[in-house]
């Protein structure tokens, strides 16, 4: 295994492998089987492109060798950072043909985060995009590339400005001729010359083969891809998932939710995320042999039309988009003769939600809780209304072990509250080189502490019932509380900062900065310059605090810390007022 990862316990690991769990594959062999299965059928449809099983297993093959001639090895991290575009996925599988690792990182991530994950992950490459929603990429990979000097290289899909177009790299060496049938994609200006491709990496052909002849194939065992922990300390925690344990979860949750061949997915929720991801998102459905559809937006006024249009059969939101897709809903009646299943997760959604939407879209809901470390809950699409409505359902695997412990680690009685603790053929058993936080995450025998304060009914479907974990969940957008606190006392007027959730009736949350001033600053630094340098400083928006209150102490907990609790309270007391 990659160093810094840590593997199952072998007697679990031949558990998983003896009962069926893990089978031996990779992604890079999961995409040649479809192709040779599914061959013209079409795989992804992004915008007007409709690109085929065998396209985009053709696209990754040449994406791979490009990927290789510019020195991209076998476990090298690659942090990828692209929007709902087709690219995204054959960037990804040509990565994990190399055994070379995708670092996902958010669209929405900024300086902060991308030149922390790439400098913590040591990553050789950044993959981005030219614009995307008004953003420019390739001015955060310029002020990423001057931090991060293990970046030996820019990709980008579109207008690479000074970088590399991604593009080029699936062109023959030689010629410099696009080996690629698929042209509409392809930028007019095209190197003529491939030794443009990059600066000093490009290798000859005699030298690539050699190289390339002598890497070896990545293995199911081995680590395929890191991705971000939602997190709940003050630098962001990567999770490595393996082929085997990935294409288990992904393989067991297209069963779940019914995918096969004829099924229609649309991506509207960014890729990256584990759950539009994985549960079964565009991976389980690309597994199943189904069409992913991928939209940029997730309004109803792009959805709705690309839903009839494709006649799409599963989609997944999180609680606030699912809010704003019912309004829309009751207001313009569409009619979605093929949508079977509407998901929603990623934080709790409300029962009175839940129970509109069957009338109102005219398909079942399925309720998912989950987790990028592992676990996934769904309720099953038969499950009597009821269950799908108030509760978050049930662990998708029989070989998924839970435990609802008190604060001692003693199992509470049936139907109580408490942390749930996790361990599985699909659940890490540690974070990427986070050995101290190891130690804290996971008990002694391998169960992660989710975080999560639950309950569990007498059918064993799990209720979420808080959190006690210090994280923001703002709408299924995950904020640690300590990173940002951490980046408020860099402020020069910040004596003390305590960030908290504060209820908000669309998004479940946002975020209440607390903040004590500086007795020795002459003047209050207001809200407004206080999100202006938390922006300065590369901090993602949706990190920035919803509102910033002004205090002169914290209250304090039995034992001298900062009440969190008693914070909660003074905000729900402002809140009212
Ligand atoms: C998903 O993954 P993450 O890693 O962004 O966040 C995990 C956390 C959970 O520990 C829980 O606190 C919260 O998000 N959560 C929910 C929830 N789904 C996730 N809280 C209440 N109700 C739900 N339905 O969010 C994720 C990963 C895979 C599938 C679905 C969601």
């Amino acid at each position: 295994m990659l160093a810094g990862c840590s593997a199952w316990p072998e007697e679990f690991a031949k558990l998983y492998r003896r009962e069926g769990c893990w089978r031996g594959e990779t992604f890079g062999s999961m995409l040649r089987e479809r192709a040779k299965v599914y061959g013209d059928r079409i795989a992804i449809v992004s915008g007007e492109r409709r690109i085929s099983y065998a396209e985009l297993d053709a696209r990754t093959d040449r994406l791979a060798e490009g990927m290789k001639r510019i020195g991209i090895r076998p476990k090298d991290r690659v942090v990828v950072q692209l929007p709902n575009v087709a690219a995204f996925f054959e960037v990804i599988f040509a990565l994990f043909r190399i055994g070379a690792l995708p670092v996902f990182a958010l669209p929405l991530h900024r300086r902060h985060e991308i030149s922390y994950i790439s400098e913590f992950s040591e990553a050789k490459a950044y993959i981005i995009t030219d614009r995307e929603a008004g953003f420019d990429y390739r001015e955060l990979a310029r002020e990423v590339i001057r931090e991060v000097p293990t970046l030996d290289h820019v990709l980008v899909v579109g207008e690479p400005e000074e970088f590399v177009a991604l593009e080029k790299l699936y062109m023959e060496p030689e010629t410099g001729h696009e080996a690629d049938s698929c042209k509409e994609n392809e930028k007019a200006e095209r190197a003529d010359d491939p030794s443009q491709l990059t600066k000093s990496k490009l290798r000859s052909r005699e030298e690539f083969e050699e190289v390339g002849s002598s890497m070896a194939e990545p293995r199911p065992e081995d680590v395929a891809f890191l991705q971000l922990s939602g997190g709940t300390t003050g630098l962001p925690k990567l999770i490595p998932r393996t082929h085997d344990d990935y294409i288990y979860s992904l393989r067991l949750s297209a069963e779940i939710c019914g995918l096969d061949e004829n099924s229609v997915y649309l991506a509207v929720l960014p890729a990256a995320h584990n759950y539009p991801l994985s549960s079964p998102g565009v991976l389980g459905t690309l597994y199943a042999g189904g069409r992913v559809v991928l939209a940029r937006g997730a309004s109803p006024e792009e959805a709705f039309p690309l839903m009839i249009r494709e006649r799409v059969t599963i989609t997944a939101l999180v609680p606030p988009l699912a809010l704003v897709w019912l309004d829309a809903a009751a207001r313009i009646k569409p009619s979605f003769p093929h949508l079977q299943v509407l998901q929603v997760g990623g934080a709790k959604f409300s029962a009175e939600a839940a129970s509109r939407v069957k009338s109102l879209l005219g398909c079942q809901l399925q309720q998912v809780f989950g987790m990028a470390e592992g676990l996934v809950n769904y309720t099953r699409l038969d499950d009597p209304d009821e269950t799908i409505i108030n509760t978050q359902g049930r662990p998708m695997s029989t070989w998924d072990e839970i435990r609802v412990v008190d604060d001692e680690d003693v199992e509470v009685k049936p139907g109580e509250v408490g942390h749930l603790l996790t361990r599985g053929p699909y659940t890490i058993r540690g974070y990427y080189k986070a050995e101290e936080h190891n130690a804290r995450a996971f008990t002694s025998d391998g169960f992660y502490r989710t975080g999560d304060l639950v309950r569990i009914d007498a059918a064993g479907y799990i209720v979420v019932e808080g959190r006690d974990k210090d994280q923001i969940n703002r709408g299924g957008e995950k904020i640690a509380a300590e990173e940002v606190e951490n980046h408020l006392l860099a402020h020069p007027g910040v004596h003390d900062a305590a960030v908290v959730a504060m209820l908000d009736e669309y998004l479940g949350e946002r975020t209440c900065a607390f903040i004590i001033p500086k007795p020795t600053v002459d003047s209050l630094p207001s809200s407004a310059q206080i999100r202006a340098f938390l922006t300065d400083r590369g901090l993602a928006a949706y990190k920035i605090p919803d509102r910033i209150e002004f205090l002169d102490s914290f209250p304090k907990t039995k034992v001298g810390k900062v009440s969190k609790k008693a914070l909660r309270e003074l905000l729900a007391e402002k809140q009212r007022c």
